[in-house]
């Protein structure tokens, strides 16, 4: 990681609190390799974590409550029992994530110590690479160290979304708080979101020579919480009518019968896309268990389309990153994350890696679109304390 945000955290500590941080926690952002919407459906998913994290310099406080600062945000925020009690939602903006954490770790019946904390990041905002889910990470693993609590790795992610859901009120599924806490090196994390088990999955681009672009297509998010939510109902709506548990239960051999008993054709669609994407995921997941990295180019090009097409979950910015990417070479190409703008993940030969974003430049600039920033990543390790 970049050593720089972990300085950074620390000196914000300094500077806020005229003390030294106890510890500081490192907690990454995320792409997903394949698997979109299909987290809240019961499905399967598989992110790699990132090499950009929110660090936390903290240590506990000699008086009750909680304050936060950060270098993304003017003044610290203080809250305490009354704000973490039993009604979520007391702190608005980017602390009412880390409140989030400490209501929802009050809630599990954790006696969290009080603390205060300096955050510090390199996440990019915006961009659908869970920078949120990354706060709520440092977070937590930061409170669970200071007060040796008794949370094993496997139950954090949901107790972080819990946070999120309840306390900022965001209906997200499970996997951004899975990929920030259990991702590790090298690998990208098989999650099966109904189980919660994870298989991590050898994921070694430079020995195969070829590597992930992320191309942030810049764009910005409008309608994401709106059309998120509006996706989400309408799949449980699909389970309902069809009487699965979640989407996750109907298989592609069923596909066609299960959307011969749905008569709203934009339903249909959002049905399609789950069960087709369940599927790609195990089919990568297949693929990379043989180390065939190349050839899970056309199932990530497949999933873009799906997202284009039936979640209608895309914008221009993020179709023509696509178009370009695969029109320079790449083996395959797809937006990442929630959608209605964000990043495209584009797998590559490991020396193509300017051509291809000077491609997507140039496509951006013919559209008169903001222009697009790129970077190559690899899996890394998910949240831990690094000093
Ligand atoms: C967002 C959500 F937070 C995730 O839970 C997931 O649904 C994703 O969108 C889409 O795959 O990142």
């Amino acid at each position: 990681m970049d050593m720089t945000v972990a300085t950074s955290a620390a000196g914000n500590f300094r500077q806020t609190y005229g003390a030294e941080p106890t510890g500081l926690w490192a907690a990454p952002g995320r792409v997903n390799l394949i698997g979109e919407h299909t987290d809240y459906n019961d499905g399967f998913v598989l992110p790699f974590a990132l090499p950009q994290h929110v660090v936390a310099a903290a240590a506990v406080a000699d008086s009750p409550g909680w304050t936060v600062c950060s270098t993304f945000a003017d003044d610290p925020v203080t809250f305490g029992e009354s704000e973490t009690g039993t009604e979520p939602g007391a702190v608005s903006g980017w602390a009412g994530y880390v409140a989030g954490i400490v209501w929802a770790l009050r809630e599990a019946g954790f006696d969290v110590p009080p603390a205060r904390i300096a955050f510090a990041s390199d996440v990019p905002v915006g961009a659908g690479v869970s920078s949120s889910a990354a706060l709520e990470s440092a977070a937590l693993t930061a409170l669970v160290d200071l007060g040796g609590l008794d949370l094993p790795v496997a139950d954090r992610p949901a107790l972080a979304q819990r946070a999120e859901n309840r306390y900022v009120g965001a209906p997200t599924g499970i996997m951004d708080q899975s990929a920030s806490i259990r991702c590790t090196e090298g690998r990208a994390l098989f999650l099966d979101c109904r189980s919660y088990e994870v298989e991590q999955i050898p994921f070694d681009l430079a020995a195969a020579g070829l590597a992930i672009l992320i191309i942030n297509s810049n764009a910005p998010h409008q309608h994401v919480d709106g059309e998120y939510g509006a996706r989400r109902r309408s799949c449980e709506e699909a389970a309902r009518i069809l009487g699965v548990p979640a989407l996750r239960d109907v298989t592609p051999a069923e596909l066609d019968a299960a959307l011969g008993k749905l008569a709203d054709e934009i339903m249909r669609r959002r049905v399609r896309h789950i069960v087709t994407e369940n599927q790609r995921v195990l089919d990568t997941v297949e693929l990379l268990r043989s180390g065939r990295i190349r050839e899970i180019g056309p199932l990530m090009t497949a999933s873009h389309a799906s997202m284009r097409d039936d979640f209608e979950i895309t914008v221009a910015q993020v179709d023509v990153a696509v178009e370009a990417a695969l029109a320079a070479g790449a083996y395959g190409a797809r937006m990442t994350g929630g959608g209605f703008g964000g990043c495209v993940l584009a797998l590559i030969d490991a020396d193509r890696a300017d051509e291809t974003s000077a491609a997507a430049e140039r496509a951006y600039e013919r559209r008169g679109f903001t222009a697009p920033t790129a970077w190559s990543a690899t899996p890394g390790p998910g949240a831990a304390r690094v000093s």
